[in-house]
């Protein structure tokens, strides 16, 4: 099921909410019948570190991941957000860009 494998960004680069994406999410989730039932978990660290890999890994995500071929730069952007496949309780999981990024130069996130 397309609901059941896709993961969207949240937060832009630039920083900018993405309502339209949360909203679809929510409620293609139901996330507001499960009231509190239900875990966040993010991950943040150097990039390319692997972040988006080991996300995808436990939780059977689809978040982009580098490909090593294409040169070592950077990969997620911003946050993204995916439904953990296959685990209880429900969980959502929350990739987050590199907190050391040349990409983005001065302007840090962290
Ligand atoms: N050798 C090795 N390579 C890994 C491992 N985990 C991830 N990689 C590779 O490391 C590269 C970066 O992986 P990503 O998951 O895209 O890293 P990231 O931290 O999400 O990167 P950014 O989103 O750019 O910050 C990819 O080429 C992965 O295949 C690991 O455990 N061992
Ligand atoms: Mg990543």
């Amino acid at each position: 099921m397309a609901e059941d494998c896709c993961s969207f960004q949240l937060i832009s680069g630039d920083g900018v909410l993405k309502v339209k994406g949360l909203e679809n999410f929510t409620r293609t989730t139901n996330l507001a019948q499960r009231r509190l039932s239900y875990a966040v978990v993010a991950i943040i660290g150097p990039q390319s570190s692997g972040k988006s890999t080991l996300l995808n890994k436990l939780f059977r995500t689809d978040f982009w991941m580098m490909d090593a071929h294409g040169g070592r730069g950077q990969t997620t952007q911003g946050i993204w957000m995916g439904k953990g496949i296959g685990i209880e309780p429900f969980t959502i999981a929350m990739d987050v860009e590199g907190s050391d990024s040349s990409e983005r130069g001065q302007v840090q996130i962290n």
